[in-house]
């Protein structure tokens, strides 16, 4: 849902970020990397409200699962990183799957992951 609502937002403002610099092909690139990202968060967490804030301000698209809302994202949060503190994303790079719990990391990765990305 909150994939839909970032892309529609960034359709409705008529460009993708000219604000960050990038290029609709940029842009592109970002979002279907974007899509081995999964954040699990639930609204009135502030640590949830920081990670948020961040994949706002960078214009990413990351699915995002409220866990309170979800119990299939709280279960798959628990069996996965095995326990069901939030925020936390899960990277997903073929076979390979790491848990990232901590906002302040999580913030972290995703500025370090977005520059990789878009350093090709
Ligand atoms: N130091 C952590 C704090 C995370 C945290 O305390 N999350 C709370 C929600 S605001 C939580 O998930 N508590 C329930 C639990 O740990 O199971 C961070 O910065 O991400």
């Amino acid at each position: 849902m909150k994939r839909l609502v970032t892309k529609w937002k960034r359709w409705f403002q008529g460009s993708d970020s000219p604000a960050l610099g990038r290029s609709p092909a940029q842009q592109r690139t970002l979002d279907q990397a974007g899509e081995n990202l999964t954040l699990f968060f639930f609204p009135s967490c502030p640590f949830c409200r920081k990670v948020l804030r961040e994949i706002e301000h960078m214009q990413l698209t990351i699915e995002c699962r409220n866990i309170r809302q979800d119990v299939g994202a709280r279960d798959a949060l628990k069996a996965g990183g095995g326990r069901t503190t939030v925020p936390c994303l899960l990277i997903s790079e073929g076979e390979q799957v790491q848990w990232l719990y901590e906002s302040s990391d999580i913030v972290r990765f995703l500025r370090a992951w977005s520059a990789s990305v878009l350093s090709g």
